[in-house]
């Protein structure tokens, strides 16, 4: 059974504590590799690598850390039909979707930063008569990246790749459930020539390596993904510790279809962002809200497509959808399920467990689910599900669908689908979220700024909002003689 290694100071290292904890392959259910059950005496080790590394790396020209990063991607690039496998057997999304979406995206995440660094300047103030002032931006030092499960390479290189460029030298955390890509990443690096230190990859549970990246004094600052309680618990560490944070968090997106949208756009757009990746992105629609006069045809006609949706083996290329990443995230989302039949909500399609024959009878796999009746207040339209749910709401007015869309703690990502130019900038505009797609869903440009308010986290991810975390600008002022 393959048991994988942290990555500290350039060499893949057995856990001090000796200990390994099961990683499972969620579209079968069984075990089939151990990840070290890292401790703080490993993050230890990783701090002091990378303290040693910071001097040179931080030194090193920008065009000398650039390519070093070109040819990290260059390398997932070569081998990205195994990338997108290992993606898949530990997350238990289709192949296909690991092979189109998460793998190209990671390695777009580090040439994009490689090359933006290239291109990241700072401002000068000139006094007349007096002087001139030059703000300088310079790395923090050592930072740590802690991501989630759902899109494992590509949020764990979204965090890594500006904190690099900018000159920085990280203690990564990958989700323990979803470790395969972060350590064949390590292998990577190693390959490329990374210098040792520069970039540490430890592996464990949250609550052991999660917290200690997070109290270690000598991390100056902490760029987080995943669930809004976990960015709870890490804020409330690192707050009087004044580190810098960057919290990406949970969502609950609107997903408003007017009567006057692109029906055939809508619906096919509409089944993607409900039910891509099972689901599981924070950035999908759960909440799908239509304009009375097409809501029953939208309705009936959504219900038909998703019902037709293949949930299979991630490696079956017509899979639609796999299946969920743990056993205990499956209970979850059923749990939702009884709940939202509870709160008088009505199951038009999916609902239930599928269990697949032989190798795979015993993966996590559910039927995509479309929830009808329910009030806009309820737990089930106000809670995080990430899962393949949703619910369905007519709306009569536009102040009554903007008043439901921005009724729930988050505020991360909105749709808003309308051929009325007016109503499009109106709406948009007043509705409480970080990212709005309009006749679109999941456009990414990633100059953009990223990220969500309220519940859905602090600060913004992407282009030089990115640079700009990873970095402390000092202002200095010289005085004309
Ligand atoms: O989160 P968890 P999950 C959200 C998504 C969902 C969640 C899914 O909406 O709510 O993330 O990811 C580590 N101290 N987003 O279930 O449990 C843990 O080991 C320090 C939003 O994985 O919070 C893992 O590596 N670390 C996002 C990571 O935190 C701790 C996009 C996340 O784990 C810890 C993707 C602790 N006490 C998912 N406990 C967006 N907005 O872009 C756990 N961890």
């Amino acid at each position: 059974m393959k048991e994988i290694k942290n990555y500290i100071n350039g060499k893949f290292l057995a856990p001090v504590s000796g200990d390994y904890l099961d990683n499972i392959d969620p579209s079968r259910g069984k075990v089939y590799s151990k990840i070290p059950n890292s401790t703080k005496a490993d993050i230890d080790l990783a701090v002091d690598a990378a303290e040693n590394a910071f001097p040179a790396w931080s030194n090193m020209p920008k065009d000398e850390r650039s390519a070093i990063m070109v040819k990290i991607a260059d390398l997932i690039e070569a081998r990205m039909d195994e990338f997108a496998h290992a993606e898949s057997l530990d997350n238990g999304k289709p192949v296909s979707l690991a092979n189109h979406v998460d793998i190209p995206r990671a390695v777009s995440n580090i040439k994009f930063f490689a090359t933006a660094i290239l291109h990241y300047a700072a401002e000068s103030h000139y006094m007349e008569g007096v002087g001139i002032n030059y703000t300088l931006r310079k790395p923090i030092g050592v930072v740590g990246c802690i991501s989630p499960w759902n899109l494992p390479l590509y949020l764990f290189t979204w965090k890594i790749a500006p904190a690099l460029a900018a000159g920085n030298c990280v203690i990564a955390k990958p989700s323990e459930i979803t470790p395969m890509t972060a350590f064949m990443l390590s292998e990577v690096c190693a390959e490329a020539g990374l210098p040792a230190g520069v970039l540490n990859i430890v592996h464990g549970l949250g609550q052991n390596v999660g917290d200690a990246i997070t109290r270690d004094p000598k991390i100056k600052a902490i760029s987080f993904t995943g669930g809004t309680s976990t960015g709870a618990t890490i804020a409330k560490i690192a707050a009087p510790m004044f580190k810098k944070l960057s919290l990406e968090l949970g969502g609950k997106n609107p997903n408003i279809i007017f009567a006057d949208c692109d029906f055939k756009k809508a619906l096919s757009t509409t089944i993607r962002s409900s039910f891509a990746n099972q689901g599981q992105i924070c950035l999908c629609g759960s909440r799908i809200f239509v304009e009375r006069p097409i809501y029953e045809k939208f309705r009936d006609a959504f219900v038909e497509k998703v019902s037709q949706s293949k949930v299979s083996y991630p490696e079956d290329p017509e899979a639609k959808l796999g299946a969920l990443v743990s056993e205990p995230h499956l209970e979850k989302v059923l749990s939702y399920i009884a709940l939202a039949k509870e709160e008088g909500g009505t199951v038009l399609t999916g609902g239930e467990r599928v269990f697949l024959e032989g190798e795979y009878a015993g993966g996590y796999y559910l039927r995509p689910t479309i929830i009808e009746g329910l009030a806009f207040d309820c737990r089930t339209n106000q809670e995080e599900i990430f899962g393949p749910v949703v619910t369905i709401t007519p709306f009569d007015t536009e102040e009554e669908v903007l008043m439901m869309a921005n009724s729930t703690e988050y505020g991360l990502a909105a749709t808003v689908w309308t051929e009325n130019l007016s109503r499009a900038h109106r709406v948009a505009d007043e509705i409480h979220s970080g990212i709005v797609w309009v006749n679109a869903w999941l456009v990414r440009d990633l100059r953009t700024p990223f990220g969500g308010v309220k519940n859905s986290g602090v600060g913004r991810e992407g282009g030089f909002e990115a640079l700009n975390f990873f970095t402390e600008p000092k202002n200095v002022f010289i005085a004309k003689g």
